[in-house]
């Protein structure tokens, strides 16, 4: 069976499933949000990550179905913490380029809302900066219509793409996630923190909020705080888990 036909199949019967990793701002070290993180719970091969199956359901185009079936299973368990009386976190999806250039993407995102009847203020969309490069235009009108939804814009991986800074300044985004390659170099050397000072700096300068990715030490955390960096996500504070162990860390966690 092609790896195509398996993953219609595994969406179909229900074999994918978020994880959650937690996002906590720096200041006071207080849990603010989480990223969901698709995985496929194969019933022979055990936990598939999505660098397995993501290009394939790009190139074939399920990654559209895929994408919206992420977003309504984010936004029903957004409500979940909410019933469940979690305090109010914000929830990052990742928003693919095929998902992106489809027509209907506004209309996608607040049906889920309303079907779900979460606060779109708690939904978060990533994109990255390859999406809002393409066209102009158009680009500008769907990123209008989606923070009209109330939902707020992240740039997802910042640094590894395209680096033009003006679309920064033009289109409704409001946060800048740091790519985990900057993180990394933070400990290794003065290029590292220049660089990683630079992103918080400049994001700042445009209003834009940030968030470091792929933070594995005490070191890393303190000199993003020490740059003002306003959030983290990585390793120190928690892997990405399944729904349920997301819960009981975020009770646990302040
Ligand atoms: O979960 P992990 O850390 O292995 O994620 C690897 C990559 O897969 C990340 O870059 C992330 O952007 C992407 N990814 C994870 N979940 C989703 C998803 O639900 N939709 C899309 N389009 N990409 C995802
Ligand atoms: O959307 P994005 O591609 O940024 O997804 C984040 C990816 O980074 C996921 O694959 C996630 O499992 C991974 N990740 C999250 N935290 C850490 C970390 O602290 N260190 C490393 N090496 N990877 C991380
Ligand atoms: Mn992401
Ligand atoms: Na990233």
């Amino acid at each position: 069976m092609t790896l195509e036909r398996s993953l219609r199949d595994a969406l179909k019967v229900g074999q994918f499933e978020l994880f959650y990793q937690p996002q906590v701002k720096l200041k006071e070290m207080r849990l603010v949000g989480a990223e969901a993180l698709i995985r496929w719970r194969h019933p022979e091969l055990g936990i598939i990550g999505p660098d397995k199956f993501i290009p394939v359901a790009e190139q074939t185009g399920l990654i559209v179905e895929m994408g919206r079936w992420v977003l309504e299973s984010a936004c029903a368990e957004l409500r979940s913490w909410d019933k469940q009386e979690l305090p109010p976190l914000r929830l990052g999806v990742n928003i693919s380029g095929r998902q992106f250039h489809e027509a209907d993407l506004a209309d996608t995102v607040a049906g889920v809302i309303a079907d779900s009847g979460i606060n779109p203020r708690q939904l978060d969309l990533e994109l990255t900066e390859s999406m809002l490069m393409a066209d102009g235009e158009s680009t500008l009108r769907l990123l209008r219509q989606l923070a009209d939804l109330g939902v707020s814009l992240s740039i997802d991986d910042f640094g590894t793409g395209y680096s033009s800074l003006a679309y920064l300044k033009r289109f409704p985004v409001n946060t800048v996630k740091i790519d985990r390659a900057f993180v990394r170099d933070l400990d290794h050397d003065e290029d590292g923190r220049v660089i990683a000072n630079a992103i918080i700096s400049l994001a700042h300068s445009l209003s834009l909020s940030t968030i470091a990715e792929g933070v594995e030490t005490e070191s890393q955390a303190a000199l993003l705080a020490r740059h003002g960096c306003d959030e983290i996500q990585g390793y120190l504070i928690g892997r990405p888990v399944p729904a349920a162990d997301f819960v009981a860390f975020a009770r646990s966690f302040n």
